[in-house]
């Protein structure tokens, strides 16, 4: 079963807690990237709230839930490599809080500003720590111009800016403004301006089947897609089982109520020893 060796590990906690991102040195497989593919093909011409569009227009931003009504998805959030490399990085038992396929069309991607995730979760969720980890996986070839994510390395151990802003009234009615290219949630330019003297950029291209971890706590935007290629991300959150949100005011496709431990499974095998 593929997971991370005992030497990785130590390195991607350490690269981890200083840079708030790591990157494995093994991806996912071109088939396994073949079936997810299909599925957002699928998923994308479905009519259901979780198929999120660029303001104005038909086309797909985002796809959210995903592993709540897609088979393939739902076998996904199980590979072993991924369970293995969130248990390593928060160090217990975690399920799945959120996923989402983020699909930047060629030249009508929009962007996202710059950001926290834990913003969103500690004031609309009341997450009470930031001990969940994301993990992006390249579902398309990733390169500077089709809309990369962009990071602050480090930045995260500045813990969450301007942590007293309080949530928003009603996340039932809200949440467009957590998953559009109009967030509500962001970093003050300023803000960013100083962050990116002390810790400067990273741009994060990659081949499709790039895993990268990264911190709810950092920063980070992506700019939108100019090029003739989709860049589309799908991104699993992963959250220790003991740290799961108290208030439940969002859809659950964007919040998953359920909190039971994901036990891993190898991808085209019967269900893995849990050792
Ligand atoms: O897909 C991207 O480029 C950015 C995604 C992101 O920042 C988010 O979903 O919070």
């Amino acid at each position: 079963m593929v997971r991370l060796e005992a030497v990785e590990r130590a390195t991607a906690r350490a690269d981890y807690a200083r840079d708030g991102w790591y990157a494995p040195g093994t991806g996912l497989d071109p088939a396994l990237l073949d079936s997810v593919r299909h599925s957002i093909e699928e998923m994308s011409r479905m009519e259901r709230p979780e198929v999120v569009y660029e303001a104005g227009s038909r086309t797909v931003r985002a796809l959210h839930g995903c592993h709540r009504y897609n088979d393939v998805c739902a076998r996904l959030i199980r590979h072993p490599l991924l369970v293995d490399l969130a248990e390593t990085l928060l160090g217990e038992e975690v399920y799945v809080y959120q996923f989402k396929v983020n699909i930047k069309s060629p030249r009508e991607g929009k962007q996202w500003p710059w950001h926290q995730d834990y913003a969103f979760w500690a004031r609309e969720d009341g997450m009470p720590t930031p001990n969940a980890v994301s993990i992006a996986i390249n579902i398309d070839d990733v390169h500077e111009h089709n809309g990369p994510l962009t990071v602050l390395p480090g930045s995260h151990r500045h813990d969450l800016i301007d942590a007293s802003k309080p949530p928003e009234p009603a996340g039932r009615e809200t949440w467009h403004a957590h998953v559009s290219a109009k967030l509500s949630h962001t970093v003050p330019d300023a803000r960013v301006r100083r962050l990116t003297e002390e810790c400067g950029t990273t741009t994060l291209v990659g081949p499709a089947g790039t895993l990268i971890a990264f911190h709810p706590n950092l920063v980070h935007s992506s700019s939108d897609n100019l090029s003739p290629d989709r860049r589309a991300v799908l991104l699993i959150t992963y959250n220790a089982v003991r740290n799961a949100p108290t208030r439940l005011t969002r859809p659950d496709f964007l919040v998953d109520p359920d909190t039971t431990r994901v036990r891993p499974m190898a991808w085209d095998g019967p269900e893995a020893d849990d050792d």
